[in-house]
């Protein structure tokens, strides 16, 4: 009936998942970091098979709507008897969360909320839709954007891979976890990894012999070794490309003095018109 991930601590997360995909849940959970913390124990997962929740002998899990239209809605009885053998053999559920279009949107500070409860049920709905009497168990209705989906399976990971990473212990690297950009508000600074140099690769596909000795290198400043000018650096950067690309975020982030002051001068910039492009970027 219900498959369980790993072997489990006392102060894990529980996280129990509905669903008539279950195959979609449980492979993708075997990967990654969160693949690690099930086995370790710091996240205990169970997914539950909707049809296992059936007494009908071809374990029918929706039907036609009411009032007629185009597709099937989830039936509410498999669901509630779901959610009662949940509370029976795992306890009493903090929140109830159903991925949903109607949902109110899911963030970075809704992730934060849930990574401090302590048993967490998701509901995945279809596409179609859920009967509306279920919503009376569900205590948050949660949407990852307006987009289209077969059903609520993906959201549901998705959600479950932000929460969890901040569940400590599940991210190896605490630090990593506190300086993740979405937790800064602003968007992150470019990365780069070895070799400083680079044959640019696209030269190499329409000329195999790649005789144009164009390279690709990786900023000086990253190989100076002077921590103060790359910190800067990496400030300034990650400035642009968010006033650049995701300008709304700068309202609900958080800088320090010198973040404010280099984002003065971006926007000085910016309203003069010297500041275009990436001719820029190269003189900070
Ligand atoms: C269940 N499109 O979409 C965005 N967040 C959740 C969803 C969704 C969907 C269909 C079914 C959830």
């Amino acid at each position: 009936m219900a498959s369980e991930i790993g072997a489990m601590k006392l102060d894990a997360l529980k996280i129990d998942i509905v669903t008539i995909f279950p195959a979609m849940i449980e492979q993708p959970l075997t990967a990654g970091v969160l693949g690690r913390a099930i086995d370790r124990g710091t996240l205990d997962v169970k997914v539950h098979d909707l049809r296992a929740f059936t007494l009908d002998r071809h374990r029918v899990v929706d039907d036609v709507p009411y009032g007629g239209g185009p597709g099937m809605v989830l039936k509410p009885e498999p669901i509630f008897r779901a959610l009662d053998a949940i509370e029976v053999t795992r306890g009493r559920p903090s929140v109830v969360v159903m991925t949903s279009p109607q949902g109110t949107r899911f963030t970075q500070a809704e992730a934060q909320r849930l990574s401090r409860v302590t048993h967490i049920v998701f509901l995945c709905g279809r596409y179609e839709g859920v009967d509306e009497r279920v919503r009376a168990r569900v205590t948050e209705e949660l949407s990852i954007g307006d987009y289209v989906l077969s059903g609520g399976e993906l959201p549901a990971l998705v959600l479950i891979d932000a929460i969890s990473r901040l569940v400590p212990g599940v991210v190896g690297d605490g630090r990593s976890v506190a300086e993740d950009s979405f937790s800064r508000g602003l968007l992150d600074f470019p990365q780069y990894t070895r070799p400083a140099e680079l044959s640019v690769w696209n030269a190499d596909r329409v000329d195999p012999a790649n005789t144009s000795g164009e390279t690709a290198r990786v900023p000086d400043v990253l190989l100076s070794g002077n921590h103060a000018e790359i910190r800067r650096w990496r400030k300034r950067q990650a400035l642009t490309r968010t006033l650049e690309r995701r300008p709304d975020l700068l309202a609900g982030a958080t800088l320090d003095e010198e973040e404010q002051q280099i984002l003065r001068e971006l926007r000085a910039c910016r309203t003069t018109g010297l500041q275009k492009g990436k001719a820029d970027d190269e003189r900070h």
